[in-house]
C-alpha cells in the first residue's frame, strides 16, 4: 500500500507581538489558556443576560469586537471566533519563538489523514497552514481509503517514538472498516493533542482528575465563553449532540465549570422545551438551521458548532456553510451568537496549536 509523507515544515515566525491577553494556567496541567476581559458588551437592557461586563485591560488591542451582521431588529452580539483565534495564534507565535531561543526546541504536530473526504482534507490543510503561521513544525501522512488499521497504527507508533513530534492527530472520521478505538488507543497519551484517548476523556469526566489534553472543539467553545466574559457557573447549559469529539466532552467541560448541564440528542422528546430554559447552548448536531429562534430563551448565549453545507447558487463553490442554529432568528433573541463560518471552526484549530505547544513545554519542562 502506498503512502506519502507529504511535508515537513520547519518555518518559524520571527514576529514578536504585543500580547493582548493575560495568560493564566488552566486546571489542565499547564495547557495554555489565554483570557482577557471584554467589554462593555452593550447588552439590551430588557434582556436578562448572562454576560458580565468587565473592563478592558489593554487599550492598544481591540476587544473582541461586536459586529452586528444581521441588520434590522437583531441585537445579539457576534462572538468573533476568527478574531479571537488570530489573537491566540499571535500569543502562541511569541511563545514558540521564546522556547526556540531558550532551549532550541520547536514544537511539532503530526497529522494523519486517511481517505479523501473533502472536508477532512480542507481542515487538515488549514491545520498545516496554522502550524506554519505560528512556527510549529508540521508533519502530514496521507493514507488511501483502503489502508488497513495496522498501517495507520504503524505511523502512529513511529510518531510516538519521534522526539520531534509533540502532538499526534488522527483526523476523524476514519473509513468505516477501521476500528476507531484501536487507532485512537495507539496514540501516546502524552502526545494526544486531540484529547480523544480514553484515559484523557476518563480524566476529563472525573472530579479531582485533570486530563493532559482537552479536545480542541469543546475547548474552543469554552475559551470563547471565557473571552466574552460569559459567566458559566450556576447557569443552565444545554449541549445538543453527544458525539465523542464534540457534544460529550463539551458537556463535561461545562459541568467542570459548574454549569447545570442537560444533553439533547436524537432521541430526546421535545428538545425545544429543554433548550428554552438554557442560558448557554452549545449545538453540535450537523443539521442546518435546526434550532429556531423560538426555541431560545431571550438573552441566551449560543455557541454553534455545526458546519453544514447548503446549496447556494450565489456562491462560487455552489454551496455555503451554515450552522445548526438559524442565525438570523437567533440574532433577534439571544444576547450573543457565534457565526458560521468564523465562529468555533477557527477556534478548533487555535486550540490544537495551544495543545501542541503545551505538550512540547511539558516534555521539555519549559514554562
Ligand atoms: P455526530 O458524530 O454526527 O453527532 C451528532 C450528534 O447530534 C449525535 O449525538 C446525534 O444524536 C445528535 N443529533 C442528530 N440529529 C439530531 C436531532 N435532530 N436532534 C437532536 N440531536 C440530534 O457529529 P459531530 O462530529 O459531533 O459534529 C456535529 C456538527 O459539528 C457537524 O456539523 C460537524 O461538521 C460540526 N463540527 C464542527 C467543528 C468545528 O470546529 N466547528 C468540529 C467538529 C464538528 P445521537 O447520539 O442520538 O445519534
Ligand atoms: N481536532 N478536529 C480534530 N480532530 C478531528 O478528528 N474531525 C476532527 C476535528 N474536526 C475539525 O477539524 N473540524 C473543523 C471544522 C471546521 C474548521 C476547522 C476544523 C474551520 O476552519 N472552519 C471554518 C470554515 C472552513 C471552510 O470554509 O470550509 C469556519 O470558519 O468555521
Amino acid at each position: 500500500m502506498s503512502s506519502s509523507l507529504l511535508f515537513l515544515d520547519s518555518s518559524t515566525s520571527t514576529a514578536s507581538h504585543l500580547l493582548p491577553f493575560s495568560r493564566i494556567t488552566t486546571p489542565f496541567n499547564g495547557a495554555v489558556s489565554l483570557r482577557r476581559s471584554v467589554g462593555p458588551l452593550n447588552v439590551r437592557p430588557f434582556v436578562l443576560s448572562p454576560l458580565r461586563t468587565l473592563s478592558v485591560n489593554s487599550s492598544n488591542n481591540p476587544s473582541p469586537v461586536i459586529n452586528d451582521k444581521s441588520g434590522g431588529e437583531a441585537s445579539a452580539k457576534i462572538i468573533d471566533g476568527k478574531m479571537v483565534a488570530k489573537q491566540i495564534r499571535d500569543e502562541i507565535t511569541a511563545e514558540v519563538l521564546k522556547m526556540k531561543e531558550a532551549i532550541g526546541i520547536v514544537p511539532g504536530l503530526a497529522v494523519i489523514l486517511v481517505g479523501d473526504r473533502k472536508d477532512s482534507a480542507t481542515y487538515v490543510r488549514n491545520k498545516k497552514k496554522a502550524c506554519e503561521s505560528v512556527g510549529i513544525n508540521s508533519f502530514e501522512v496521507r493514507l488511501p481509503e483502503d489502508s488497513t488499521e495496522q498501517e495507520v497504527i504503524k505511523f502512529i507508533s513511529e510518531f510516538n517514538n519521534d522526539p520531534s513530534v509533540h502532538g499526534i492527530l488522527v483526523q476523524l472520521p476514519l473509513p468505516s472498516h477501521m476500528d476507531e478505538q484501536n487507532v485512537l488507543n495507539a496514540v501516546d497519551i502524552e502526545k494526544d493533542v486531540d484529547g480523544f484517548h480514553p484515559l484523557n476523556i476518563g480524566r476529563l469526566a472525573m472530579r479531582g482528575r485533570d486530563p493532559l489534553f482537552v479536545p480542541c472543539t469543546p475547548k474552543g467553545c469554552i475559551e470563547l465563553l471565557h473571552r466574552y466574559a460569559v459567566e458559566i457557573k450556576g447557569k443552565r447549559a444545554v449541549v445538543i449532540g453527544r458525539s465523542n469529539i464534540v457534544g460529550m466532552p463539551a458537556a463535561l467541560l461545562l459541568q467542570r465549570e459548574d454549569a447545570t448541564v442537560s444533553i439533547v440528542h436524537s432521541r430526546t422528546k421535545n428538545p425545544e422545551e429543554i433548550i428554552k430554559h438554557a442560558d448557554i447552548i452549545i449545538s453540535a448536531v450537523g443539521q442546518p438551521n435546526m434550532v429556531r429562534g423560538s426555541w431560545l430563551k431571550p438573552g441566551a448565549v449560543v455557541i454553534d458548532v455545526g458546519i453544514n453545507p447548503v446549496e447556494d447558487a450565489n456562491s462560487p463553490r455552489g454551496y455555503k456553510l451554515v450552522g445548526d442554529v438559524c442565525y438570523e432568528e437567533a440574532c433577534k433573541v439571544a444576547s450573543a451568537v457565534t457565526p458560521v463560518p468564523g465562529g468555533v471552526g477557527p477556534m478548533t484549530i487555535a486550540m490544537l496549536l495551544s495543545n501542541t505547544l503545551s505538550s512540547a513545554k511539558r516534555t521539555h519542562n519549559f514554562q
